[in-house]
């Protein structure tokens, strides 16, 4: 056997080896039993094909019990279309680390207030006083965004549907206001970019709303009067469907105790905006409101929930290729700045033609989403050219400005791998070189699509 393919086999089984290991950490009590009956039926099905073969009598026979052992296994539950959970944080378990960043007053104009973003028993607090001042000074924001699980990040991406459950405490010192009030959000990565969907508290004149929109179009899914919901716990649900107009999607169910105070869908809106959708809890608004309203608040969210609808229990496989144990061309590894993962990151030469290479596994031809994971905080987009098997599938792909160089980003792309090793490659296009750059996770579905 030569190398790469020893190589390759081990990937394989370890690949195998971690699959099962996460079935059954997730599902102790099915996942035994029901990989044992498949295994089963799967050596049913084969000694039957050979049975076949020397005799059609015997085969018939023996045909029949391996297909009930078949349809036995297709109907336990998490094997059926429906509903599987994909994140479910623990404030008092999981604390921030529930989230991808945590943006607690990124400015520092409120030391004395920090930390405004902290597990309270079973929930997640948001202080807001009026001394909280982002980075562009008219306005405030305490925010968390993004979902990790299994120290992943999840990836939302186009064709897929997800629901959002969560409750959420809003006192009556969190009002509506005339300008932006945005307490959740729907966004890509990337700084600046615009959201998808805006939970927002607005104030029609005297009435205080609390609606959800579509950003693109401007589209209102729905309005309800905030003032009974406030100073107790309610219950909101959305579901999503991502996908570029016409095919998006988006239901914002609001339930007050046993009550449903709305329950909307909004067809035909666009959802998608080429890259990675994650969700964002908080306090982000305007200084600009006229109405008095603006005061020292905080609000409080928990069961905090993430379904995808799906036909396997068994999500993603997702594997992490460190930029710094990749091959390099132009560049250094460097472990100054923190938040990374691995050893350290790749800080990229002044200059175009740099480049790190990984090789990475895929389990069968098909999609695949790539993230990268980089920083760069300066004010200057990074652009990089991003090739798979020689190929470039992004050219000049922006890596735009983050907050920190510990502020680690992703820029999402979805291209077909082939099964087995493929070789992705990016590189710089600027005289000023790429981002920092930590690493490339490589997400395929569990089963072919
Ligand atoms: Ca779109
Ligand atoms: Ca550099
Ligand atoms: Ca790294």
């Amino acid at each position: 056997m030569t190398a790469p393919a020893q190589r390759r086999r081990l990937t394989v089984a370890l690949v195998v080896a971690l699959l099962a290991a996460s079935v059954a950490l997730a599902q102790p009590a099915l996942a035994q039993p029901a990989l044992a009956q498949a295994a089963s039926a799967q050596a049913a099905s084969a000694q039957a094909a050979s049975a076949q073969a020397a005799s059609a009598r015997i085969a018939s026979t023996q045909a029949a019990p391996a297909q009930a052992a078949v349809q036995a296994y297709r109907r336990l539950p998490w094997e059926r279309p429906g509903w599987k959970l994909r994140w479910s944080p623990r404030p008092e378990r999981d604390g921030l680390r529930a989230f991808e960043h945590i943006e607690d007053d990124r400015a520092g104009s409120d030391p004395a207030g920090a930390p405004h973003i902290f597990v309270e028993g079973d929930h997640y607090r948001f202080n807001m006083n009026m001394n909280v001042r982002d980075t562009s000074p008219d306005r405030q924001r305490n925010e968390v965004r993004g979902n990790k699980s299994w120290d992943h990040a999840l990836n939302l991406l186009t064709g897929e549907t997800w629901r959002f459950t969560y409750s959420m405490y809003i006192p009556d010192t969190l009002k509506a206001t005339t300008s932006f009030s945005h307490i959740m959000q729907m966004k890509m990565p990337g700084t600046g970019s615009l959201p998808i969907i805006v939970e927002s508290l607005r104030r029609y004149g005297t009435v205080q709303k609390m609606e959800l929109k579509v950003a693109q179009g401007d589209v209102l899914v729905g309005a309800v009067d905030l003032e009974p919901l406030q100073n107790h716990w309610v219950d909101i649900e959305f579901e999503m469907k991502i996908g570029d107009a016409p095919d998006g999607s988006v239901r914002w169910v609001v339930r007050d105790g046993a009550r449903t105070v709305i329950d909307n869908t909004t067809a035909g809106v666009d959802t998608w905006m080429g890259d990675r959708v994650r969700a964002k809890w908080g306090i982000y608004r305007s200084l600009g409101d006229k109405s008095g309203s603006l005061q020292d608040t905080y609000m409080l969210i928990k069961n905090l929930r993430a379904y995808q609808w799906s036909d396997t229990f068994i999500p993603p496989v997702n594997l992490r290729y460190e930029a710094e144990r990749a091959t390099i061309r132009d560049g250094v590894v460097e472990n100054a700045s923190g938040g990374y993962t691995g050893s350290g990151y790749v800080n990229y030469a002044d200059a175009a033609g740099g480049y790190v290479e990984w090789k990475v596994f895929a389990f069968c031809d098909g999609p695949a989403a790539l993230n990268l994971w980089y920083a760069n905080a300066t004010t200057t987009v990074r652009p990089m050219d991003i090739t798979v098997n020689g190929t470039v599938i992004a050219p000049g792909l922006a890596f735009d400005r983050t907050p920190a160089w510990n502020d680690w980003e992703t820029r999402t792309l979805i291209t077909n791998l082939h099964a087995g090793v493929n070789i992705i490659r990016a590189t710089a296009t600027t005289a000023a070189g790429g981002p920092n750059l930590d690493s490339l996770e490589v997400q395929q579905p569990a089963t072919e699509s």
